[in-house]
């Protein structure tokens, strides 16, 4: 269906985390989710969300940069021009803009939802259709301290929310590091799969130190143990250890992740909807893993429940071996939207309505906004 797009206006989010979330290059007290509304010319809206982690820690898109991308250039470069779907849109911004993945991710979120909303069809349908109604979901234990993060992986596991948990670490000495480690692995029992993000904080040679180690204590999956571009490593170390590896950073979109396939590499693929550029863009490097063999992961860029959702979409057409970790909404202290997902038994379930299947909590996102 053919959508001419008449406005685009963005908002910044600023919602506090439940407790501080440290990961090896920054601690999180907050999140800024950049929130995106999207009006056609019969003035139906659809919405999207862009976030990323710790300012520009994680990448090269801060939030106040998203939000400026897309009020300068990504706006003026698609309004009052018609769009059939993602493909359309994605040629439109990428000839005037570069990179920028995380901005051009929200707007084609919006357009999905707003399209979807205008068909009367969830998104997943007009991304290839779900196979299945809800989603395994782990928790991330980064509190920075061993004896809390037990506390709370031992909670989470009696409530029954979840049965698998990331460790963050990478910013302490790898003995630290390996010592929380097994204090957790042992302190949360056999039966829960421990994996771990090093946030690409390891050198080649602590890589190869730390993995063999880990191994040893029984985690289940290192994700990106070393710097982005580092790609030797990354394949080296798939092909040296049993224990897989998740490569993150370093597979933004389908072309990393055809390179990193045609290197050598044999672990898996975190997916992200930012790091590919949209829901539909983070499919394509999903299809390029599968044609190699790749396993795939659902990952987060800690979205809110907009950007968890327009994810989960995407996830839901896929066979995930390793799960998602789309748990980014319960990191928050509040939500802007009225009705999130239902996270319950280490699963969220995929929203059935049209679009995104959501609802914005009107006054919940004027109370939040950045003034
Ligand atoms: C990352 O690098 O994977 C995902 C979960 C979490 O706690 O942090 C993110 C970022
Ligand atoms: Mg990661």
């Amino acid at each position: 269906m053919s959508i001419q797009i008449a406005r685009i206006e963005s908002w910044l989010v600023d919602i506090p985390t439940i407790r501080p979330h440290k990961l090896s290059m920054a601690t999180m007290g907050c999140q800024t989710l950049t929130i995106v509304k999207m009006t056609d010319s019969d003035g139906a809206t659809g919405w999207g969300e862009a976030t990323t982690i710790g300012g520009l820690s994680y990448g090269p898109e801060s939030p106040e940069g998203i939000k400026s991308a897309i009020d300068t250039y990504l706006a003026p470069a698609v309004c009052g021009k018609r769009f059939d779907g993602p493909a359309s849109l994605a040629a439109a911004m990428n000839l005037p803009v570069k990179g920028n993945t995380f901005a051009k991710s929200a707007l084609e979120t919006a357009l999905l939802d707003l399209q979807g909303k205008r068909l009367g069809v969830p998104v997943s349908t007009l991304l290839g259709g779900a196979i299945t109604p809800s989603l395994p979901v782990l928790w991330t234990l980064a509190s920075g301290d061993t004896g809390r993060d037990i506390d709370e992986g031992k909670r989470l596991l009696a409530e029954g929310r979840h049965q698998a948990f990331k460790l963050k670490i990478g910013a302490k000495t790898l003995a630290e590091d390996l010592r929380h480690t097994q204090a957790i692995k042992e302190g949360l029992g056999d039966g829960v799969s421990i994996r771990v993000d090093v946030n690409q904080a390891w050198d080649a040679v602590t890589a190869v130190r730390g993995m063999a180690a880990l191994q040893e204590i029984g985690i289940d999956l290192v994700e990106q143990p070393v710097a982005l571009w580092d790609r030797a490593a990354l394949v080296s170390l798939s092909q040296r250890f049993v224990l897989p590896v998740l490569a993150d950073e370093a597979v933004a979109d389908a072309h990393d992740g055809y390179a990193l396939a045609a290197a050598g590499f044999t672990g898996a693929y975190a997916l992200k909807i930012a790091k590919a550029g949209g829901p539909a863009q983070a499919l394509k490097l999903a299809h390029v893993a599968q044609a190699a063999g790749i396993a795939l992961y659902g990952g987060t860029m800690l979205e809110g429940t907009l950007g968890t959702v327009a994810s989960l979409h995407a996830w839901s057409t896929l066979p995930l071996s390793w799960g998602t970790e789309m748990f980014g909404p319960l990191l928050l202290k509040d939500d802007i939207i009225a009705n999130p997902p239902v996270f319950r038994d280490g699963r969220v379930t995929l929203p059935q309505g049209p679009g995104l299947g959501i609802t914005l909590d009107e006054d919940k996102f004027r109370f939040y906004q950045r003034k």
